[in-house]
């Protein structure tokens, strides 16, 4: 046996391993005869080493703690506060019988859907398990009155028939929201800046260089004809040139403002057709429920009325979340048992709104992809019976997208779109490792308003978009 440095011979292993190169495999004719091996094979092997000199000690399992008494785990259903009661005198506490009367889902509703037989099933990558939670009866709740103060001009809204409200003396948190943004929208930046560094430095503009940058702007999430459209732009007058990489960032800043720039539109609410309705729909876990009860702050304290209805009847966490926010902001939450028809739910919800005589109502909904053609049932459902109370409800079908899922989200869009008939955007968690190159290629696309970004998990983390920021956030330029 050939010696191999630093294995014992042991180690060193079958004739086999030690065969090197220089030492060619055996031809058919060197070969010793199959018979020969098989004999070898059937030699007795010795497993007495297996067998344990001592019979093993009998330490028998301790499974005692199973018989131990579990405590239950308390269910939280909520009910409004003493401090709540105490600032809402005059409304009576909700009981059973104000949501009576709601149509029991009816059985075989989606199936057409089901028969398209399309998988959805990738939508779901980016997104935490989730459980059904059907079996919880949730009672609805109403918490306090609702605190007042005008709604700043630019809250990101746009009220019809009442006269803009003058900002408040308070100064806006803007540096923090643009720093937090920017932070959230770094890593997208620093990938761009760092390839435009080592592509454009000392090299004059040409075809291969164009085409490489293109490639770049395609994987941040860009869309094919943003890319072009900026390597266009980039060789106008600079080809056979160098070209400074802030050159570059100033461009791409510009174009990307110029895509964004038509949907970046605040949301317009038509209080000539109270309750305006804004349905809000995507992927679970997208931030739906975030959104509307950050929605509801911006607009309870402008002075504006909401209700909300808690239409993700699949999961008890799901309405206890929304019940939160109706109490944090001051707004009538109309919500059911877990497992009630969400159009029906919806259907009760404008009665209520109504009745109450809000100014919004806001709908959240289920997004379970994992049953997307009973999913999508609900939502045509809901669109269906609110039409039947007012022709033009929902006025506003707001999407939630996540802005750390990437491409994922334009196929959201397309899906949302269509079953929906989805009229404006909300992009959230732009304040994590967002990759907020999607929303250009959705904007050159869709054309769909962008009327808010979540920069966070609070009641104020919700901005109006602005496009010039979110632009130069991605191309790392300074803001001025
Ligand atoms: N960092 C951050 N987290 C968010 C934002 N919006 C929502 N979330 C979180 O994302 C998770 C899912 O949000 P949720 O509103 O329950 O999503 P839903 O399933 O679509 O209703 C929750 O933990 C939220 O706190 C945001 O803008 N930034
Ligand atoms: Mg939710």
């Amino acid at each position: 046996m050939r010696e191999q440095p630093g294995l014992t011979p042991a180690e060193a292993g079958s004739p086999a391993l030690e065969r090197t190169e220089a030492e060619p495999w055996p031809t058919a004719e060197e070969r010793p005869d199959q018979e020969a091996i098989e004999e070898d094979d059937e030699k007795e092997v010795d497993f007495s080493f297996l067998e344990s000199p001592e019979p093993l000690p009998e330490t028998p399992a301790d499974f005692s703690f199973l018989d131990e008494r579990v405590e239950p785990v308390e269910t939280a259903t909520r009910e409004p506060s003493p401090e709540a009661e105490e600032a809402a005198p005059d409304v009576e506490p909700a009981t059973e019988d104000d949501h009576i009367g709601v149509e029991p889902t009816e059985p075989g509703e989606g199936e057409d859907l089901d028969d398209r037989g399309a998988d959805f099933s990738w939508l779901e990558e980016d997104l935490p398990p989730e459980e059904d939670e059907r079996a919880e009866p949730v009672a609805p709740v109403v918490p306090a009155a609702p605190p007042r103060a005008p709604l700043p001009g630019d809250a990101g809204f746009r009220l019809r028939e009442k006269p803009a409200i003058p900002a408040p003396d308070a100064p806006l948190p803007r540096v923090s929201f643009v720093e937090r943004l920017r932070q959230g929208l770094s890593r997208s930046s620093n990938q761009l800046s760092g390839s435009i560094t080592a592509l454009f430095t000392k090299r004059k503009l040409d075809e291969d260089t164009l085409q490489d940058f293109e490639d770049i702007l395609i994987q941040a999430d860009l869309g094919v004809e943003t890319a072009m459209r900026i390597t266009d732009r980039l060789s106008e007058g600079r080809f056979g040139k160098e070209i400074a990489g802030a050159e570059v960032r100033r461009i791409l800043a510009e174009e990307i403002e110029k895509t964004l720039d038509p949907v970046a539109q605040p949301l317009e609410l038509d209080l000539e057709k109270k309750p305006h309705v804004i349905l809000v729909v995507g992927v679970n876990g997208t931030g739906k429920t975030t959104t509307i009860g950050k929605l509801a702050a911006k607009l309870t304290r402008g002075g504006l009325k909401v209700t909300l209805c808690a239409g993700d009847t699949f999961r008890a966490a799901a309405v206890e979340q929304l019940k939160i926010w109706g109490e944090r902001t001051g707004s009538e939450v109309v919500a059911k048992q877990i497992g009630a028809d969400a159009a029906g739910l919806a259907f009760e919800a404008y009665d209520r709104a109504v009745e109450n005589d809000s100014d919004v109502l806001i709908i959240d909904t289920a997004g379970r992809l994992q049953n997307k053609a009973e999913l999508m049932a609900e939502l045509e459902k809901i669109n269906r019976v609110l039409s039947k109370r007012e022709p033009d409800a929902p006025h506003t079908v707001l999407q939630t997208l996540d802005a750390t899922t990437g491409q994922n989200a334009l196929n959201q869009v397309e899906i949302f779109r269509n079953v929906s008939g989805v009229n404006g955007l909300v992009m959230t968690k732009l304040d994590g490792t967002a990759r907020g190159g999607i929303l250009v290629a959705i904007a050159a696309k869709h054309r769909l308003p962008v009327y808010f970004v979540g920069v966070g998990e609070g009641i104020d983390d919700l901005e109006p978009f602005k496009a010039k920021d979110f632009a130069s956030a991605i191309a790392g330029t300074p803001l001025n």
